[in-house]
C-alpha cells in the first residue's frame, strides 16, 4: 500500500576475543562483565534485514531465510522499545511490522548469527522508526552480542552500572583499517548448537564457583587486548584471545549440569595450533570459539597461506574443518 513504510540493514557476526558470559539482569540483557570483539568482513558472512511497517498488518511477523520464525520476546522488546521512540508520528507506532532476514552462512552453528541476525533487525526496525539514537541498547535488547555488530572493525561492549542499562552500550575500539588481520572459520560442525547460550549462561551464573575467578582476572585480560589493538600486537591478541576461550571452556564445563560446546575435532585443532607455534618459535595462529564446536583461527595475513598448508596435512579436511578454502570462510577481518 502507499501507506506503508519499508527499511533495509546489513550487519556482519562479530567474533568475540573477550568473551560475554553471564548476566546480571536478563530482562533487559545486562552482561557481568565487559566484552571485545571484532566484526567480521560483511562481504563474507552478513545478515541482510527488510522491514515493512503497514496499517494492514495483522501481527507482527518474522521470516529468516524465506521460512517464519516466531517472533520471540527478545524481538518483541526490540519492538517496543521502538515504537515507544517512533519519530514518524502515532500511527506508525502503533502499526504491526514484518520484518525479512537473510543469513550468508549457517545459523545457530556458533557461528555468531544471533549477533549480525539482532544487529540488523534493530537497524532495520530503528531506520523504520526514523530514530538511530539509543540503538545500541536496542540492538543489545535483541542479543547481548549484536550491539558489538553495530561496529566495523574492534568494538567493546561496557557492562555499565547503572540498573537501568543506558551505560551498557558499545563503542569502537579501533576502525576497520586499523589492523588487517585474518580470520578462518574452521566448520567443525554446521548443526544446531548442544545448548542455547541464554539458557547456558544463566545456568552457569547460578552454578559454577569459577565464574567468579573468571570475572576478577577479566580487567587484566581486557587491558591487554586494548593495549594489543592499540599497538597491532599480534602475539598478545592472540594469546589472550585464546586463553579467555579455553577460560569460557572451562567455565562451561565447571557450569551443572556442565556445558559441553567443543568437541574431539575442536580440541584437536586447538591442541595443533600450539604445536605449530611452538614448532615455528612465534604466535603464527591463535585460536577463540564460542557456544559451539566452530573453531576461528586468527592469522596474520602473512601466515594464512603456511596456516592452511599445515592444517590440509593435519586433518582428514572433510571430516575435520570442513572443506578449508571452499565452505570454510576464510574473512578478512576489516
Ligand atoms: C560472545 N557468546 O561474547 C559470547 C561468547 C557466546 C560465547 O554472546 O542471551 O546470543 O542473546 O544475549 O548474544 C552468545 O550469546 O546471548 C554470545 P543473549 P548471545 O560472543
Amino acid at each position: 500500500s502507499d501507506e506503508s513504510f519499508i527499511a533495509y540493514a546489513a550487519a556482519a557476526p562479530n567474533l568475540a576475543l573477550i568473551k560475554y558470559w553471564g548476566k546480571r539482569d536478563s530482562r533487559l540483557v545486562l552482561p557481568l562483565n565487559n566484552s571485545i570483539s571484532v566484526t567480521l568482513d560483511d562481504q563474507l558472512m552478513r545478515t541482510v534485514t527488510m522491514a515493512t511497517a503497514s496499517p494492514e498488518f495483522a501481527e507482527d511477523f518474522v521470516e529468516l531465510n524465506g521460512k517464519p520464525v516466531e517472533v520471540t520476546d527478545r524481538m518483541r522488546a526490540v519492538l517496543q522499545s521502538l515504537r515507544q521512540r517512533c519519530q514518524r508520528g502515532q500511527d506508525l507506532a502503533s502499526w504491526k511490522v514484518r520484518v525479512a532476514t537473510r543469513n550468508s552462512f549457517p545459523t545457530a552453528a556458533g557461528l555468531a548469527s544471533s549477533s549480525s541476525g539482532l544487529c540488523a533487525f534493530a537497524v532495520a526496525v530503528a531506520r523504520l522508526a526514523d530514530t538511530l539514537r539509543w540503538l545500541s541498547t536496542v540492538a543489545r535488547l535483541g542479543s547481548g552480542s549484536a550491539c558489538r555488530s553495530l561496529f566495523a572493525g574492534f568494538a567493546e561492549w561496557s557492562a555499565g552500572q547503572r540498573p537501568d542499562g543506558v551505560d551498557s552500550t558499545a563503542s569502537q575500539l579501533a576502525s576497520a583499517g586499523h589492523w588487517d588481520l585474518r580470520v578462518l572459520v574452521c566448520v567443525v560442525g554446521a548443526g544446531a548448537k548442544s545448548a542455547p547460550s541464554t539458557q547456558a549462561m544463566a545456568r552457569t551464573v547460578a552454578t559454577s564457583s569459577l565464574l567468579p575467578a573468571r570475572l576478577s582476572c577479566l580487567p587484566d585480560r581486557l587491558a591487554a587486548v586494548r593495549e594489543a589493538v592499540a599497538g597491532r600486537d599480534f602475539a598478545s591478541l592472540a594469546e589472550m584471545s585464546m586463553r579467555d576461550s579455553n577460560c569460557l571452556h572451562a567455565v562451561c564445563a565447571d557450569t551443572y549440569p556442565p556445558v559441553h560446546y567443543l568437541t574431539d575435532a575442536s580440541r584437536a585443532i586447538i591442541d595443533f595450533v600450539h604445536r605449530l607455534n611452538e614448532a615455528s618459535g612465534r604466535v603464527v595462529l591463535g585460536y577463540t570459539a564460542d557456544a559451539g564446536p566452530n573453531v576461528c583461527l586468527l592469522a596474520q595475513p602473512a601466515d594464512v597461506h603456511l596456516a592452511a598448508g599445515c592444517l590440509q596435512r593435519a586433518f582428514d579436511i572433510g571430516q575435520v574443518v570442513g572443506d578449508l578454502g571452499e565452505a570454510a570462510d576464510n574473512s578478512k577481518v576489516p
